[in-house]
């Protein structure tokens, strides 16, 4: 038997989820409970609607989907900010919100947590301008379909859906249901646009001598990231990276040429990509911050484009296909082109080994990440948050295997600590270090309480430059500057009787060992290291990059 509940929880189950994300509410509650029968799936609480959808948001990074359950309008609300996040940032994450009973619909009762006016339809109405798409579940006989719809949407498109359960129909029995190939079942390409495509794009390349890839982010939500490897070596041409895609294309590939990013780019990316005469972006993302304030924006008869369902260049614009099969078919005939690759191969700088900083020297960014990069293995997944943790991340050597995740599209100060939890929650194998500033710690720290809970071994670096710094480089004044906490302190407070988290303040570079070693050898729990820099004890990049932005910002409107 079947209720509306345990049919959603079969169908996040069959979507591959191990676990829910998930906050309580009158509104949920008895939903909640029939996700609890499922054994196949396990319920992780949060300490707010946000931090929950940010977790979700972190676990569908690893596991590829994820569901978070909150209750109506103050939790879904708040959680919204973070499904604009997944959509943004190409996630499918299901937002299940409990929402009022559905004999209240249409009478003149007012209901709680809503505006005290009779109209409650706005959390569905903005959810649906946030998602791909959004459903209102009022009856247990349209349950499987509703439901079946936003998920194979989400999972299709991979952008998140909004399912409302109204609170008495949850434990409503309803059908069984059926083959999960109704959620899963994936457009395949249309043969004769893809062949169209392929023989195009061979044709385009055909005319180059030195073109050059240009990875973007949604290379890893199209699910080809082997083919863009297929691709590449075909060609036989330098591989760059955008930031948004670090990682997306293995670092360890011979081809591999470093994060183009315009003016901020690895040393020897932008001179390469400079010189090429052609440019494949695959899954890139073209916004202010990525093009370095409109400085570094590919375009013109030189660029293709590919992309999830599309693939456009040179006044030609291909629909219906998918990148996997768009990337491997033009694998299979595209020509050795790998002029790009031998002139990297020659200005490439060779990396210098950073000797380390005196022990008892204040610490410094640079001696932090010259420390960082030793820890960073195989199974390690950096998690780098909004600020200068960008600039910072990017600089890493990631060894084959390591996986980096930024939100660059969204950018929302606060998503990377409870990120980093749902990311815990859903690869626990794995070695999660955070990079987050002191300024972004503190919209979301709360979270760190659940990796306590979870006794989640998750490393988390807070640099704490007394500030935003990123934002002193685009623009300063009084409002960069923050309340200082104590950071190290908080995880005490965590813990309170049970928790095994630490937290370590490291002010020199010896203390930055001893406390990379605690937390190395701290299995029970998170571990937070508090590293004071100075306020301006900035990356080069991010000076250049925020003048850039600041007068990207400071243009005047255009006269009328
Ligand atoms: C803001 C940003 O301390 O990092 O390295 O010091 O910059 P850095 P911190 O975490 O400070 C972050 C701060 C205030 N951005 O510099 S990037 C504006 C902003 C945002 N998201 C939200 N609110 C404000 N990006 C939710
Ligand atoms: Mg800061």
């Amino acid at each position: 038997m079947y209720t509306v509940g345990s049919y959603l929880a079969a169908r996040l189950s069959q979507m591959g989820l191990k676990h829910h994300f998930a906050v309580a509410g009158d509104f949920n509650l008895v939903l909640l409970d029939q996700l609890l029968k499922n054994k196949e799936l396990e319920q992780v609480y949060s300490c707010n609607e946000l931090n929950c959808g940010y977790s979700a948001e972190g676990y569908a990074r690893a596991r590829g989907a994820a569901a978070a359950v909150v209750t109506f309008s103050v939790g879904g609300l708040s959680a919204i900010n973070a499904i604009g996040g997944a959509y943004a940032e190409n996630l499918p994450v299901i937002l299940v919100s409990g929402a009022p009973n559905s004999n209240d619909r249409a009478t003149e009762h007012l209901i709680h947590h809503t505006l005290a006016t009779h109209d409650w339809s706005y959390q569905l109405e903005i959810a649906k301008k946030l998602t791909c798409a959004a459903v209102s579940v009022a009856s247990a006989v349209d349950a499987p379909h509703q439901i079946d719809y936003a998920i194979r949407m989400a999972l299709r498109e991979k952008k998140p859906a909004y399912i409302e359960i109204a609170c008495n129909v949850a434990a409503a029995e309803c059908a069984a249901p059926g083959p999960a190939n109704a959620i899963l079942g994936e457009e395949s390409s249309d043969q004769e646009s893809l062949a169209a495509a392929v023989a195009a794009a061979t044709e385009f390349l055909q005319d180059k001598q030195k073109p050059i890839i240009l990875i973007g982010s949604k290379l890893r939500s199209a699910g080809a990231e082997k083919q863009a490897i297929e691709l590449a070596e075909a060609l036989g041409c330098a591989v760059t990276v955008m930031a948004a895609a670090k990682s997306f294309f293995p670092e360890q590939h011979p081809q591999f040429a470093g994060i183009y990013w315009g003016e901020v780019s690895a040393p020897g990316a932008r001179e390469i990509f400079d010189w090429s005469d052609s440019v494949m972006c695959i899954g890139t993302i073209f916004n202010d911050y990525s093009t370095v304030g409109w400085t570094a924006m590919p375009s013109g008869p030189n660029v293709l484009t590919a992309d999830q369902h599309r693939a456009y260049f040179q006044g030609r614009d291909f629909g219906r296909i998918h990148l996997r099969e768009f990337l491997s078919g033009l694998a299979k005939k595209a020509p050795k082109r790998p002029a790009t690759m031998v002139e990297y191969q020659r200005i490439r700088p060779r990396p210098q080994p950073q000797p380390p900083a005196k022990a008892e020297a204040k610490l410094t960014r640079a001696e932090i990440f010259r420390q960082v990069q030793d820890l960073i293995t195989a199974d390690t997944t950096v998690i780098a948050e909004t600020g200068d943790s960008w600039f910072n991340g990017m600089a890493l050597n990631l060894p084959s295997g390591a996986r980096f995740e930024i939100e660059m599209q969204w950018g929302s100060i606060g998503w990377a600590t409870p990120a980093a939890f749902g990311y815990a929650v859903g690869a626990s194998s794995r070695r999660v270090i955070l990079l987050t500033g002191d300024g972004s710690f503190q919209l979301t720290a709360q979270e760190v309480a659940q990796m306590v809970r979870r006794k989640l071994p998750v490393m988390i670096f807070l640099i704490n430059n007394h500030g935003y710094t990123i934002e002193v480089e685009i623009h300063d004044g009084p409002y960069n500057n923050i309340k200082n906490w104590d950071y190290a302190g908080l995880i005490q407070a965590f813990n309170a009787e049970d928790g095994k988290g630490r937290g370590l303040r490291a002010a020199n570079g010896g203390e930055l060992k001893k406390a990379i070693e605690a937390a190395v050898a701290n299995h029970d729990g998170p571990t937070l290291i508090e590293c004071v820099i100075d306020r301006d004890d900035c990356s080069a990049e991010l000076i250049s990059w925020g003048r850039q932005v600041a007068v990207a910002n400071a243009r005047p409107p255009r006269p009328q």
